[in-house]
């Protein structure tokens, strides 16, 4: 594997990418975690928990000095759960004074937290914090909290959390992890699944004609470009007065056109519209195939004319209106066999 990856980089990396989605690190771990050990650590974290809150709640309710001692049991509850996973089984509830740091060396709470990928320097800030907390206790009553004090309450319970976020995962039992893979590897194929069916919609194309044209005649639903090919010779696609545009029909899939019928407007009852010199363009594979110059009188029989086309794989007709008759350009029909 390493050889055809070619670096031990890469092989962690597909190694934690692979593990991201079965879990198969924390499963071997929770495997090896004994029962009585898990409820343990479970029984402490959930004590942190439930103090931790409970200091929010005072600081909330206007008792910082409570809260502030609340946090510290939850922040050493968080402690003693670390410990017990270096140390074995501690009994929740009634934990004995966190230990401070000795002098350049590392606490088993300490060591615990480093192993389960705790960064070191933040290990080692929360020591300094309970080193400081052991010879500065907070004071007794709530009028005594300063700002600087509150500020430390915050230090221990965003500690308490970042214990709580790492050593976690230990209360998990494997039938726990076996559920996560579960959910994680079923939200990784909806997520490819949802990726894959929006890139389809992003790119697909719908098969049929699809008609716009560069602007059109009056505001409402009437002498627009579908209009041209609806089928119906008496039905116009009306351009506005005195300007030239185009029409445009895309076909999906692409397809050989042998020929194009166009039946030029004339707008009855007022008979004011037409188009007069044209430009019609046959575009495939992404450039233009034939270009056809042309000129229609103005009539008003709706005899269509027909140009010769035979190209393959047509996907795009432009009709463009160089100059009209009268007021203005327009087309009855375009019809393509
Ligand atoms: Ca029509």
């Amino acid at each position: 594997m390493a050889q055809l990856l070619g670096s031990p980089l890469q092989v962690r990396w597909l190694r934690t990418f692979v593990d991201f989605f079965t879990f198969e690190q924390r499963l071997k771990e929770a495997r090896l975690t004994p029962e009585a050990l898990r409820k343990a650590v479970r029984a402490h974290i959930g004590l942190s928990r439930q103090r931790a809150e409970a200091a929010e709640r005072l600081l909330d309710a206007g008792h910082p000095a409570e809260a502030f001692r609340m946090a510290l049991s939850a922040l050493e509850e968080a402690i003693q759960a670390t410990q017990s996973i270096e140390e074995g089984i501690a009994s929740p509830g009634n934990p004995s004074r966190a230990p401070a740091p000795k002098e350049n060396s590392l606490e088993p709470w300490q060591k615990a937290l480093i192993a389960k990928g705790i960064n070191q320097a933040k290990v080692q800030a929360i020591g300094i914090l309970l080193e400081d907390l052991a010879e500065h206790p907070p004071p007794s009553f709530d009028r005594d909290i300063t700002p600087q004090e509150l500020e430390r309450l915050h230090r221990v319970l965003h500690a308490r959390a970042l214990i709580d976020s790492a050593i976690y995962p230990v209360t998990i039992a494997p039938d726990g992890w076996i559920r996560r893979k579960k959910r994680r590897l079923l939200w990784f194929v909806t997520l490819l699944f949802g990726t894959a069916l929006l890139a389809w919609w992003l790119t697909h194309e719908p098969e049929g004609v699809f008609v716009s044209a560069s602007s059109k005649f009056g505001a409402g639903k009437e002498w627009g470009p579908e209009w041209a090919v609806d089928g119906n010779p008496k039905t116009e696609w009306l351009l506005p007065d005195h300007r030239s545009g185009w029409i445009e029909l895309r076909i999906h899939p692409p397809r050989r056109i042998e020929r194009v019928l166009i039946t030029n407007a004339c707008n009855e009852p007022h008979f004011d519209r037409a188009t007069r010199d044209y430009l019609l363009e046959v575009w495939s594979n992404q450039k233009i195939a034939k270009r056809i110059e042309g000129w229609m009188p103005f009539s008003t029989d709706r005899k269509p004319i027909e140009h010769e086309i035979k190209v393959d794989a047509v996907e795009r007709l432009r009709f463009i209106v160089r100059s009209w008759h009268r007021l203005g350009g327009g087309v009855a029909e375009i019809h393509f066999e």
